[in-house]
């Protein structure tokens, strides 16, 4: 008997469909075209209008989701429009699979306009594995090995280069289905051995903190890692904010500290009055910029739980246990039962400083109280997506978010993150207000997000700090001591006109009183994505 047959076509759409992979983030050409053909009812396509945007929103699907998102891109400069979000979603270790349209076969060895050349090298180091299939039937067989390695540990982007006549080839049903019936997870439990040394160490160290890292919230470690910090009163640290793409640790917890400073010798100073550093779930760590000095006193030691290789392996100190990071604070705890702990909690940081009154009506607000207002009026169960480079520690410090999941931040500092992610984390999570927070500069790397927000009604509610500068890049200026760089200032430029033109209504507002009331307005609206920009001081704003 003749095996059963069905299209490639047919058989992409199963597989995708059979891992709940139904939306679709796009930006069409006709290369994609024959992909999208018939495209079927219960599939949803989202489209961006630029492929940064694409690859934005899908990594802030998948990391809202915990599922691989797909993104589907135009050929050779659509791939290439991407490439600075693909680098974004691997430092989040965000689990896409990125496909793109190919010219047909028969055009490709006399490189035809649009061929991709050497597709498969083309997103390289960015990626965790590409491939162009060998022939158009292996095409749901290589979707589906895209799509299991870019959610295995780590998580992050596989790319897939589609030639475009492939999805009318007739493929092995059967084949097909086997590959795409697949369970294939990789949460690896720690050597029980390592566990139990760990524990000892914890038990015996004088002075043990905790660092906590974006791979706690990404494991669903957070309940973990709080008994773990209440249970051994460990005074806890958030990973340096540059590679702190999601809280590990609520942030108004008791035993919160604050964040880690970001370069080398200020971060080894605050570890210096510890014996011990447990670092979960994030690289030892995400330094930028460069303040040498040591690293770790000769009294401390390190141990960092990741589930990342790489990252285990390129720590410039300290012992590393490589495992899923949420089993491994479990086993941890197991390992613990029992133990008497006597250290005297940690004690708590003071308040945040409350948004008070303006100086003068209407004049520009300092960034840290806008945050302030933004803390007083954001429901619990908010997300806040950030990308206002000089108030990012500001922003941690006023809104101490304590939810998991909450938090959503570019890790590898590639701009147009945030506006395209936060409308990605609102269609992964429509139940729950998502408000993105957006330097008037960062908001240009992915403007054309507005219209995809407008077009599908995401009720992202966008507020944009507008200093007239590039403000954090001054700051970095004086600690460079660069004198004289040009382009650092953005006079007219007016992210609500933008945004009005996209059709997302928009106002701009001047002073606290005015952006309560409006900043309060929207994000009780829920309608539809909302705008609200409002002046703010130049400079930097830390506290
Ligand atoms: C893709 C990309 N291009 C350039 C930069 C360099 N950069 C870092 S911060 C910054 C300024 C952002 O301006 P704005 O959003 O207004 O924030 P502010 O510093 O004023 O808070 C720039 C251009 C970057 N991080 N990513």
């Amino acid at each position: 008997m003749l095996p059963a047959v069905t299209t490639v076509r047919e058989a992409a759409l199963a597989f995708l469909r059979e891992r709940g992979m139904t939306t679709i983030f796009g930006n069409p050409g006709s290369t994609e075209l024959p992909m999208l053909a018939g495209f079927p009812a219960d599939f949803r396509y989202i489209l961006g209008l630029q492929e940064a945007v694409v690859v934005g929103m899908a990594d802030g699907y998948a990391q809202a989701s915990g599922g691989v998102a797909h993104a589907n891109l135009h050929t050779a400069p659509g791939l290439g429009n991407a490439m600075g979000a693909i680098f974004n979603a691997q430092a989040n270790k965000s689990p896409l699979l990125i496909t793109a349209g190919q010219q047909v076969r028969a055009q490709m060895t006399m490189q035809a306009n649009l061929t991709n050349v050497r597709a498969a090298e083309v997103p390289h180091p960015y990626v965790k594995w590409s491939f162009e299939p060998p022939r158009a039937q292996d095409v749901p067989a290589v979707l589906a090995r895209a799509t299991y390695l870019a959610s295995l540990p780590p998580a992050g982007p596989a790319f897939v280069s589609l030639p475009m006549d492939d999805w009318g080839a007739e493929v092995d049903e059967d084949a097909v289905r086997l590959a795409a019936s697949r369970n294939v997870g990789g949460r690896a439990v720690a050597d029980p051995a390592a566990v139990g040394a760990l524990a000892a160490r914890l038990l015996e160290a004088r002075a043990p903190v905790l660092i906590a890292g974006p791979g706690i919230d990404a494991s669903g470690g957070w309940d973990a890692a709080v008994t773990l910090a209440e249970r051994l009163a460990l005074p806890v640290w958030a990973t340096p904010a540059p590679g702190g793409g999601r809280l590990g640790f609520p942030e108004g917890h008791a035993h919160f500290r604050g964040v880690l400073p970001p370069a080398i010798g200020p971060a080894g100073q605050v570890l210096a009055e510890h014996d011990l550093v447990l670092v979960v779930g994030s690289s030892v760590f995400p330094y930028y910029p460069y303040i040498p000095g040591p690293a770790l006193g000769a009294a401390t030691a390190l141990v960092a739980i990741t589930n990342d290789p790489d990252e285990a392996a390129r720590a410039p100190m300290g012992d590393a246990i490589v495992a899923d990071v949420a089993l491994t604070l479990e086993a941890l705890l197991v390992a613990l039962e029992g133990a008497v702990v006597e250290r005297e909690p940690p004690a708590p940081l003071a308040p945040p400083p409350a948004a008070g009154d303006d100086d003068e009506p209407g004049a520009p607000v300092d960034a840290g109280d806008v945050h302030g207002v933004l803390a007083s009026l954001l429901a619990d169960d908010a997300i806040a997506v950030l990308e206002s480079p000089s108030s990012t520690m500001a922003f941690r410090n006023r809104l101490r978010l304590s939810r998991p999941g909450s938090y959503y931040f570019g890790a590898a500092g590639g701009l147009g993150f945030g506006l395209a992610a936060a409308i990605g984390v609102q269609l992964a999570e429509p139940g729950r207000p998502v408000v993105c927070v957006l330097g008037e500069g960062s908001a240009q790397y992915a403007i054309t997000g507005f219209w995809t927000a407008k077009a599908y009604n995401v009720p992202v509610t966008f507020l944009v700090l507008r200093n007239s500068e590039y403000a954090i890049l001054k700051w970095f200026s004086a600690l460079e001591q660069v004198e004289g760089a040009p382009g650092l200032d953005l006079p007219a430029l007016d992210v609500a006109a933008t945004a009005a033109s996209y059709g997302v209504p928009a106002t701009t507002v001047a002073g606290r009183h005015e952006l309560h009331d409006a900043l309060g307005a929207a994000l009780q609206d829920g309608s539809g994505p909302r705008l609200v920009q409002v002046g703010v001081r130049p400079g930097m704003a830390l506290v």
